[in-house]
């Protein structure tokens, strides 16, 4: 399914004298609101290929109907939610649950949607059907070579995917630890686990990046190899120029402070692609900006202060991508509303007053820096975000059109409503 643009042009014409009034009132009170529309416009969160259909928990899953059948229909998806927005143009794969049969179209189908390809994932959390040697204790830890082996060729197979489609990154989690005490001796297993990267690292072409992510715990419950910024900085500074640490915000314990996580890895050059989702116990994969938004107002402070000092572009300079599951809500929705509260979040960060911040953190004055940050956070960003969709050419309220224009109702016709997507 399509979105039309005159569906698009209709539904902007019928909300622009509001709109144009919203925005007029808060353009009336920012400076630079042309660069920071610009900004927004240039700034795009990849959709990951896992996310499109009801996940469920290990309990039950509920599909919700017309989920994809297939890469080709995920393409589809995740297109329609660009057509949309405008700000979700590139797509993240997971491998094997999205193996691209066909490089050269599934490319091709990709670019008529306006869509790139982010980093690909690998798998080694899970066994595939008639996998004889087992990741059960691990993948790219493990103490059996063979093992380790196969991992390692796993993730160089993706990297040769990622090279087809024209991907630039590869991303590594691993759910790799143990489950309890003196399971692991946690040397041995992080050695084993750098001797491995070091096999996958050197298989990246030139302008590639590694990114390998951490978290805390899940599915091991005692300890994890990757299992927190400090060690998988470890890795990524031993592993040279092309590895860097992803931070997936719900992979922390419990009250970190992530942006303080965040600042410093960027300080070292470190910091290469980030996980959107909230939480309010663990890996919790919520929407976007649903718990604890003040949270994710200091995490993108901190990424846009940090980025500036180190003169990055905002847009490209880190590999931004939603990961998150669904239970209860349509997917698709679901992620208009992440996609959104990603854009409100980046514009309240944009309009933080860094000068005056900086003299007041000078002056030792607290309170003025907090007001200063607070001041950016109340300030309702939604005209400025829904102003640059308008001007890229999207939705003025995407979720308000998805539903006048019963997108799923036709997605569930044209699939049918039992369909069960790969991922989660
Ligand atoms: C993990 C982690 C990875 C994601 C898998 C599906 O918890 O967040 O990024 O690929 O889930
Ligand atoms: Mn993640
Ligand atoms: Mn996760």
């Amino acid at each position: 399914m399509q979105i039309e643009k005159i569906k698009i042009e209709e539904h902007n014409h019928s909300l622009q004298k509001d709109h144009q009034r919203r925005f007029d009132f808060i353009a009336a009170d920012v400076n630079n609101v042309e660069a920071i529309i610009e900004k927004l416009i240039a700034f795009q969160v990849a959709i990951p290929s896992w996310a499109l259909g009801t996940g469920g928990t290990r309990f039950g899953r509920f599909p919700g109907g017309g989920e994809p059948r297939n890469l080709e229909e995920k393409i589809e998806d995740i297109g329609l939610l660009h057509a949309f927005n405008q700000s979700s143009g590139a797509i993240s794969l997971h491998i094997p649950w999205d193996i691209p049969e066909n490089a050269t179209h599934i490319k091709a189908l990709a670019a008529q949607h306006g869509l790139k390809f982010d980093a690909m994932n690998s798998n080694t959390f899970q066994d595939q059907p008639g996998q004889q040697l087992s990741y059960k204790y691990g993948s790219l830890q493990n103490v059996n070579k063979a093992i380790r082996q196969k991992a390692i060729e796993h993730n160089i197979e993706v990297i040769k995917y990622g090279i087809e489609l024209g991907s630039e990154s590869l991303t590594v989690w691993l759910s790799d630890g143990s489950c309890f005490p003196g399971q692991l001796n946690f040397r041995t297993a992080f050695q084993n686990t750098l001797q491995s990267l070091e096999e996958i690292y050197a298989a990246l072409p030139a302008n590639w990046k590694m990114f390998l992510e951490y978290k805390a715990f899940e599915p091991n419950f005692y300890s994890t190899t990757v299992g927190d910024w400090g060690q998988s900085f470890t890795y990524v500074n031993k592993l040279g120029p092309k590895a860097f640490t992803l931070v997936d915000l719900g992979h922390h314990l419990p009250n970190a402070n992530i942006e303080q996580i965040v600042s410093l890895l960027l300080m070292e050059g470190k910091l290469g692609g980030f996980h959107f989702n909230d939480s309010k116990y663990g890996d919790d994969d919520l929407t976007v900006g649903s718990i604890k938004p003040y949270q994710l107002f200091l995490i993108f402070n901190e990424l846009v202060e940090g980025m500036d000092a180190k003169g990055m572009n905002h847009a490209n300079g880190i590999g931004w991508m939603i990961d998150a599951s669904h239970n209860v809500k349509d997917p698709l929705e679901d992620l208009l509303q992440s996609v959104e509260a990603i854009m409100l979040t980046y514009a309240q960060a944009l309009l933080v007053d860094r000068t005056k911040l900086q003299a007041a953190q000078n002056n030792n004055d607290v309170v003025t820096a907090q007001e200063l940050l607070q001041q950016a956070f109340r300030t309702d960003t939604r005209a400025l975000v829904a102003e640059a969709r308008l001007k890229a050419g999207a939705a003025l309220n995407p979720l308000a059109l998805y539903r006048i224009e019963k997108v799923r109702e036709a997605l569930i016709k044209q699939r049918g409503a039992k369909t069960v997507a790969t991922g989660l």
